[in-house]
C-alpha cells in the first residue's frame, strides 16, 4: 500500500507541486472566499434582517457592487480552486495516511472544506442561471454551507500555518527549498542505501520526501509544466472567466461580457426582466382597470389610480436593479417618494412598511421595507422606466425602487403598501 502511494505521488509529481505554489494559490483562495462570505452574509441579512438591524441606502450602488463582488469571486474560484487542487494532489497519496490527532484534523478538514467548496461555489454558479435541479432551498443550503466552508478553511489554515509561514514570502520559500534539500541529502549519505530505494529505506512525508524520492535512483518525471507556466495558466484562466462574465454585473465589462446568464440592455425598456408577468399570473390584474394601490396605516387607508399616482408630486432617480443572481443594471426611473405616501396616511418616517404584490403566490409576493429606506429620498413607488411607462414585466402598474436594496426586494405589479 505504502510503495502503491509513493509510486502514485511519484507519477503526478511536477514543479508546480510544491508547498510555495499551495500558499501562493490558497492566499488568492482565502480573499475569494473571505469576499464571498462577507458579501454573502451582507445579502442574506438584507434579506432578512434581525430585529435591530439598520441598512446604508448611500451608496446607492453599494449593492450592486457587494453582490457584483459575490458573483465575480465565486466564479473566479473555479480556476484557483482546479489549480489548488492539483498543485496539493500528491498530498492526498501521502505515506503515511495518518500520522495522529494534528494529522487527522488537517485531513479532515480539507475533505470538508473541498467538498463543501466545491458545492458551494457550484450550486451558486448553477443558480446565476437560475437552474435548482436539487430537491433544498438553495438560500439555506449556501447559506449554512457558507460556515462549514470558513470553519474548516480556518482549522486548514491553523493546522498549516508552520508550512504557510514557511512558504509566504518568495525568499522564504527559497530559504525553505534550500534546507529540506540539504536536509535530504544529508540523510542519504548518512545511510547508505543497500540497493533498496531511498523511499522504501525511509518514508519521509512533506517537501523532504519529495526531494527524497527525485534523488530516488528512479528517474525524475518529466516536468508538465513550469512553476512559471502553471502560475500564469490558473492566472489567465481565473482573468479570463472574470472578463467574460463580470460584464453582467459591471457596466464598463458590458462589452467583454460572453458567457455570463444574464447581460446588460437586453429587455423590454433596455433592462433585463428576471420573472416575467406572465410567469408571475398577473398578465390580467396588473391591467385590469380597477387596480388601486391601498396605503394603510392602522384606521387610515387611502386607494389611488394610476392617474392620481401621476397627479401626485413626481422625483426622477437613477438607480440599479441589483439581483441577488449577479446581474445588475442601473435605469432612470420616476415615481412618487414612498415617504410621501406614508406621510398622507399619517405614518411618521422612523416606520417600516409591508409591501405586497398583485402576484397570488411566490417568494417575494410580501416583502418588508425598513425605515432607512422608507424615509429616503429616492425610495419611490416608480411608474416610469426609461422615460416611458413602466412595461407590464418591469412591474406595470407601479413598482419599489430603492436605493441599496437586492433585486428581489424591488417589489413589482404592487397591490398595497401598509405601515407597520
Ligand atoms: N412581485 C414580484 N416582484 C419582483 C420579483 C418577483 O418575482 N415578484 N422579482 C424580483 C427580482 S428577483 C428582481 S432581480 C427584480 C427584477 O426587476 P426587473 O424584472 O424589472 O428587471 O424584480 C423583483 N421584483
Ligand atoms: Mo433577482
Amino acid at each position: 500500500m505504502r510503495r502503491l502511494l509513493s509510486e502514485l505521488q511519484r507519477v503526478v509529481a511536477a514543479p508546480s507541486r510544491n508547498p510555495r505554489m499551495a500558499v501562493v494559490l490558497g492566499r488568492l483562495l482565502a480573499i475569494a472566499f473571505l469576499l464571498c462570505f462577507g458579501t454573502g452574509l451582507y445579502s442574506h441579512f438584507l434579506q432578512e434582517p434581525l430585529p435591530w438591524m439598520r441598512f446604508p441606502t448611500r451608496p446607492e450602488g453599494l449593492y450592486q457592487l457587494t453582490q457584483g463582488i459575490h458573483i465575480t469571486a465565486g466564479i473566479a474560484c473555479f480556476p484557483l480552486i482546479l489549480g489548488k487542487l492539483y498543485t496539493v494532489f500528491p498530498e492526498l497519496f501521502q505515506t503515511p495516511p495518518l500520522k495522529g490527532f494534528v494529522h487527522l484534523l488537517e485531513r479532515a478538514s480539507i475533505a470538508i472544506f473541498v467538498g463543501a467548496s466545491l458545492v458551494q461555489i457550484t450550486i451558486g454558479l448553477l443558480n446565476t442561471y437560475q437552474w435548482y435541479p436539487w430537491p433544498f432551498g438553495f438560500r439555506e443550503v449556501h447559506f449554512a454551507l457558507s460556515f462549514v466552508v470558513i470553519g474548516s478553511l480556518a482549522i486548514h489554515i491553523a493546522v498549516k500555518l508552520p508550512v504557510i509561514s514557511r512558504f509566504w514570502t518568495k525568499r522564504r520559500a527559497e530559504l525553505a527549498f534550500a534546507e529540506d534539500t540539504a536536509e535530504a541529502e544529508a540523510e542519504l549519505e548518512a545511510e547508505p542505501l543497500d540497493g533498496k530505494t531511498a523511499t522504501d529505506a525511509r518514508p519521509v512525508g512533506g517537501v523532504t520526501g519529495r526531494v527524497l524520492r527525485w534523488i530516488d535512483d528512479t528517474p525524475a518525471p518529466e516536468p508538465v509544466a513550469s512553476r512559471r507556466g502553471f502560475l500564469g495558466v490558473i492566472g489567465f484562466s481565473t482573468l479570463a472567466v472574470v472578463v467574460l462574465t463580470a460584464g453582467q454585473s459591471f457596466a464598463f465589462l458590458r462589452p467583454s461580457n460572453l458567457f455570463a446568464p444574464r447581460a446588460q440592455g437586453i429587455g423590454p425598456q433596455n433592462l433585463p426582466v428576471n420573472r416575467t408577468a406572465e410567469a408571475a399570473q398577473v398578465t390580467v390584474s396588473a391591467v385590469a382597470p380597477n387596480w388601486r394601490l391601498s396605503v394603510r396605516n392602522g384606521e387610515t387607508q387611502i386607494t389611488l389610480t394610476r392617474d392620481e399616482l401621476l397627479a401626485l408630486p413626481q422625483t426622477a432617480v437613477e438607480l440599479p436593479i441589483a439581483c441577488v443572481e449577479g446581474w445588475s443594471q442601473t435605469a432612470s426611473w420616476r415615481g412618487v417618494r414612498i415617504k410621501d405616501l406614508a406621510a398622507a396616511v399619517g405614518a411618521s418616517q422612523d416606520r417600516a412598511l409591508r409591501i405586497t404584490s398583485l402576484e397570488k403566490e411566490g417568494g417575494y409576493r410580501v416583502t418588508t421595507m425598513g425605515p432607512e429606506y422608507v424615509g429616503d429620498d429616492s425610495t419611490l413607488v416608480a411608474l416610469e422606466l426609461n422615460g416611458e411607462t413602466l412595461d407590464i414585466d418591469h412591474g406595470y402598474p407601479a413598482r419599489i425602487i430603492a436605493p441599496g436594496r437586492p433585486g428581489v426586494l424591488q417589489t413589482k405589479w404592487l397591490s398595497s403598501l401598509e405601515v407597520l
